[in-house]
């Protein structure tokens, strides 16, 4: 049994010096409990202080969003950007617009996105943003202004060798072409590589929209794969009916699954014999609706719950496979409970810490499979790395290239946190496998560049 250490004490410093942040607090808390066999396996990262180093931002910036609505009034958010590490690339990492957007927020995406970005191998650093900005209800002129104030303070922070950022909750195609066109604007320079996630008409990669929802249950796949199951026949919960989970539900119908439910802020839909994925994209992509827009739509094939916790289908009708796409901490441990004692084999985070630490604690103890975000939705950065690839060669892949390469880099992921967590005693335990894996390459990283 690997050798371990108490990092206790430097967890309440993190903790202490970060008051009020409870989700950063949650991230920070998870991976320093993972790394107690690889610090005592590996004196030089204590030795170099490595850990201290890298739970402090490299850099926090937060600026006033003014912006005029369609009837002239003036508003203001806040913005952000949090760039955490720089050890292995240039800060990567979307941009959240939803109204609970805090700096803690940001701070928590911010400190996993370290970690994924490492998990992928390529050469991205960490970072995050956002804005408290709600994106529901308004009009496209004022989304536009909105994104082109942000983007007056945010272009001097960012570049295609210093900071690259791209979508999150809220923010997609539409919110980066205007942040793109003004960053263009101001800087004159038509710097393709300094956002990605653009529509593949102006520097866009094919792939990019599909891929975290793909790569997630591309990463399931392989995981299902050691227990001898698969998608094909599964019963599938997704939650969200946004970019993730749009995505996810076309990969698990593509392997042979049915995706029976997904939801929204306000309700959930259940059609028992499956959703209809196009119907879905069209109301969710080309309408901006809601669910129960497409519930109405649906008509007796769908059943529409307002206010309906979706993991509670799963004490009603068989489920296999569970992919949380909507946000953090959506799925408590009464939830998870639920999943578990209802048989499902397979929880898949195709959010960012859409899982309270208790619900992971009912999945370990269940002893079913538990893919961390950090790793199953790792995908939709990578794809990134491979637009940066794409715009500094002034190339442009075919999808099925780009999907190939997308496919490779989740089943690598999925490889070496299987591998890491048998290296360090606890075969099976992806959580504990990410974490080590990710900091590993981060830290020899920082420890070869010096004290910086
Ligand atoms: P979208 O904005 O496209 O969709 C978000 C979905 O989640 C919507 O269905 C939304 O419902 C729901 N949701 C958001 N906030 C809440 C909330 N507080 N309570 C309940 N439901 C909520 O975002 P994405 O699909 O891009 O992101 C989903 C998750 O995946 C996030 O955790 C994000 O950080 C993560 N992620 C995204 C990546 C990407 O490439 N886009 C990459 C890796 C991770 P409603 O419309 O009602 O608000
Ligand atoms: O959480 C995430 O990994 C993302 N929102 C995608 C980040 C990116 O730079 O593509």
């Amino acid at each position: 049994m690997p050798q371990t250490t108490s990092l206790s004490p430097l967890l309440e410093d993190v903790l202490r010096r970060n008051a009020g942040e409870p989700e950063f607090h949650q991230a920070a808390r998870e991976v320093f409990d993972s790394l107690g066999p690889v610090i005592a396996a590996h004196p030089r990262y204590a030795e170099a202080s490595v850990l201290e180093r890298l739970s402090e931002p490299e850099r926090q910036i937060i600026f006033r969003v003014p912006w005029t609505d369609d009837r002239g009034h003036v508003h203001i958010n806040r913005g952000f950007r949090v760039e955490f590490n720089s050890a292995l690339g240039p800060y990567k990492g979307g941009l959240r617009f939803h109204p609970t957007v805090t700096l803690g927020t940001v701070k928590f995406l911010g400190f996993e996105q370290i970690f994924k970005n490492a998990l992928t191998g390529l050469p991205i650093g960490g970072g995050k943003g956002g804005s408290d900005f709600d994106p529901k209800g308004k009009s496209d002129a004022e989304v536009m202004r909105f994104c082109q104030s942000f983007m007056t303070e945010l272009y001097r922070h960012i570049g295609e060798y210093t900071d690259v950022p791209a979508g999150d909750i809220g923010v997609g195609g539409r919110e980066i072409g205007y942040m793109f066109g003004q960053y263009k604007r101001i800087t004159n320079r038509y710097e393709s590589g300094v956002l990605t996630g653009k529509g593949v008409g102006w520097g866009g990669s094919l792939v990019r929209t599909e891929a975290t929802g793909f790569g997630a249950v591309v990463f399931a796949e392989r995981m299902l794969a050691t227990r001898g199951r698969s998608f094909d026949g599964a019963r599938v919960l997704v939650s969200g009916s946004g970019n993730v989970a749009i995505y996810a539900i076309q990969k698990v119908q593509q392997l042979g699954g049915t995706v029976v439910a997904c939801s929204d802020s306000t309700g959930a839909v259940y059609d028992e014999d499956g959703l209809d994925l196009d119907l879905l994209r069209r109301v969710k992509e080309q309408d901006r609706g809601r669910l129960s827009d497409y519930a109405a739509a649906r008509g007796t094939a769908s059943v529409y719950r307002p206010g309906g916790d979706i993991w509670a289908l799963a004490a009603e009708t068989h489920i296999d496979v569970a992919i949380p796409c909507a946000t953090q901490n959506e799925l408590d441990g009464d939830a998870a409970a639920t999943l578990v004692n209802n048989g499902v084999i397979a929880v898949v985070e195709g959010a960012n810490m859409p899982s309270t630490p208790e619900a992971v604690r009912v999945f370990s103890s269940g002893g079913i499979l538990f893919a961390p975000g950090k790793a199953a939705n790792a995908g939709g950065v990578a794809t990134s790395a491979l637009e940066m690839q794409q715009n500094a060669s002034r190339d442009a892949w075919t999808f099925d290239y780009a999907e190939h390469r997308l496919a490779e880099i989740m089943v690598g992921i999925h490889d070496r946190c299987a591998e890491t967590a048998e290296e360090y005693g606890s075969p099976g335990d992806y959580v504990l496998g990410a974490n080590i894996a990710g900091f590993v390459r981060v830290a020899d990283a920082m420890i070869a560049l010096g004290v910086i």
